[in-house]
C-alpha cells in the first residue's frame, strides 16, 4: 500500500517535470550559429534546446527519409528539401505562429520558391556559395604570385594540384557539389544529368584525387585556419570563419575565399519542420526566434553567411553586408548557378561515382 502510494506520487511528480520541461530539438549544419542565440531563446522562452549539428545532406536526408527522427527543426539545402518536400517529410509552416514572418526578404524567398513552391514547407536560415579557400602565402609560394585563387583551374587541373599536394588540399565529401563543379570547369552544364557527362565531371576529379589529402566538409575550417592545408574547396562562409580564426590566432596565416570566376554554385538552406516532430508549435518558436531581425543578423556577424531576412540588414556588420564574397554584387551573382534535386536514378549514378572518386580505385 505505501509503496503504492510512493509510485502514485513519483509518477504525479514526474509528470509535473514532463509537463515544465519543454523541449525542441534542432539539428543545424555545424559552425552556423552564434551558440548564444541558443542559450538566449531558452532564457526568452523557457524551452529546453537540444541542438545538434550535421555536416552532410546526405546523412540529413537518410534520417528524414527513415522517418521518426525526433528533431522539431532541421536544416536542409534547397535541392535536397525539394525532394524531401515531395517525399511528404515536412509540415506545412503555420504562418500565424510566426509573429516575424514579415522579416523575410522577397528576392531569397522568390529563389527559393523553386524548391519550396509559394514557400509553404520552409524559411530560408542562411544562403551562399561553394568556391575556392586559399591560404595566400603557400599558395603563391606553390604557383607564384599568379596563382588562380579565384579559378576551378586551381583545384582541378592536375598540374596545379600536384605543387600543392605538399602544403594540403581538401574537398568537400558533398557530391551535389563536387560534381556539379567539375562540370562547370569542363564548360557543361552544372545541373548535367547526362550520364557520360557526369563520368567526365569524374575524370576531373580523379585526375586529382592522388593529390587530395581529405575529403570532408567541416574539419577544413581549423586546418586551413592553422595552416595544416592550403586550399579547401568549400563553403564560403567556413571560408571566412577560417580566414577569421586565423586573425584571431595571429599565427600569420592569411585566408581568401574566392566563388569560382568561371560560376558558382548557389545554395538555399532552409528551415523546416519534420511531418513527426514532437514539438512542432515549440518548433515554430524556434523559428521564429530565428526570424527575429537581431537574432537573425547576429547569426549571420558570427559565421559570415548571408540570410533570407531583409529587416536583419540594418543590424548587419559592415564587413558582411559590405563583403560581396558574402552578399554579391548583382554582376558576381550574374556569374552562379543554382542546383536542381538529382531524380533517384541520377542520385544513384552520382553516388557510385563519388564512392569511385573518393576510394581513389
Ligand atoms: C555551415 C555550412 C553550411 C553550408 N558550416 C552548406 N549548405
Amino acid at each position: 500500500m505505501t509503496l503504492k502510494t510512493v509510485t502514485i506520487v513519483s509518477a504525479i511528480a514526474l509528470s509535473t517535470v514532463a509537463a515544465t520541461a519543454e523541449e525542441v530539438r534542432v539539428y543545424n549544419w555545424s559552425d552556423y550559429i552564434d551558440e548564444e542565440l541558443l542559450a538566449k531563446f531558452e532564457e526568452e522562452t523557457g524551452i529546453d534546446l537540444i541542438y545538434d549539428v550535421f555536416d552532410s545532406n546526405e546523412l540529413l536526408e537518410t534520417k528524414m527519409l527513415a522517418g521518426g527522427s525526433g528533431y522539431d527543426v532541421v536544416v536542409p539545402t534547397g535541392s535536397f528539401l525539394q525532394r524531401q518536400v515531395q517525399a511528404g517529410v515536412f509540415m506545412p509552416l503555420d504562418r500565424d505562429k510566426l509573429s516575424n514572418y514579415g522579416n523575410v526578404w522577397d528576392v531569397i524567398q522568390d529563389r527559393t520558391a523553386r524548391f519550396d513552391p509559394d514557400n509553404a514547407y520552409s524559411i530560408n536560415y542562411m544562403w551562399g556559395t561553394t568556391g575556392i579557400g586559399a591560404n595566400i602565402g603557400k599558395v603563391t609560394e606553390a604557383l607564384g604570385e599568379d596563382a588562380p585563387i579565384d579559378s576551378l583551374a586551381l583545384v582541378f587541373d592536375p598540374a596545379n594540384m600536384e605543387k600543392l599536394d605538399e602544403c594540403g588540399v581538401h574537398f568537400l565529401d558533398a557530391p551535389d557539389e563536387m560534381i556539379p563543379a567539375a562540370l562547370t570547369y569542363l564548360d557543361l552544364d552544372p545541373n548535367s544529368h547526362d550520364k557520360d557527362d557526369l563520368e567526365k565531371a569524374a575524370g576531373v576529379l580523379e585526375a586529382v584525387r592522388p593529390y587530395i589529402q581529405k575529403f570532408h566538409s567541416s574539419e577544413y575550417i581549423n586546418a586551413l585556419a592553422n595552416g595544416d592545408i592550403c586550399v579547401a574547396f568549400g563553403w564560403s562562409g567556413d571560408i571566412l570563419q577560417a580566414r577569421d580564426r586565423a586573425a584571431e590566432a595571429d599565427n600569420g596565416v592569411e585566408i581568401a575565399y574566392n566563388a569560382p570566376s568561371e560560376g558558382a554554385l548557389m545554395w538555399f538552406d532552409q528551415m523546416a519542420i519534420p511531418v513527426d516532430a514532437p514539438n512542432p508549435d515549440a518548433a515554430h518558436k524556434f523559428i521564429d526566434f530565428i526570424l527575429d531581425a537581431q537574432n537573425m543578423a547576429a547569426a549571420s556577424n558570427y559565421v559570415y553567411y548571408a540570410n533570407g531576412n531583409k529587416a536583419s540588414q540594418e543590424f548587419l556588420a559592415e564587413d558582411v553586408i559590405g563583403d560581396p564574397a558574402i552578399y554579391p554584387t548583382p554582376a558576381a551573382l550574374e556569374n552562379t548557378y543554382i542546383k536542381g534535386p538529382y531524380p533517384q536514378k541520377v542520385q544513384r549514378i552520382v553516388t557510385r561515382l563519388w564512392t569511385r572518386v573518393k576510394s581513389g580505385t
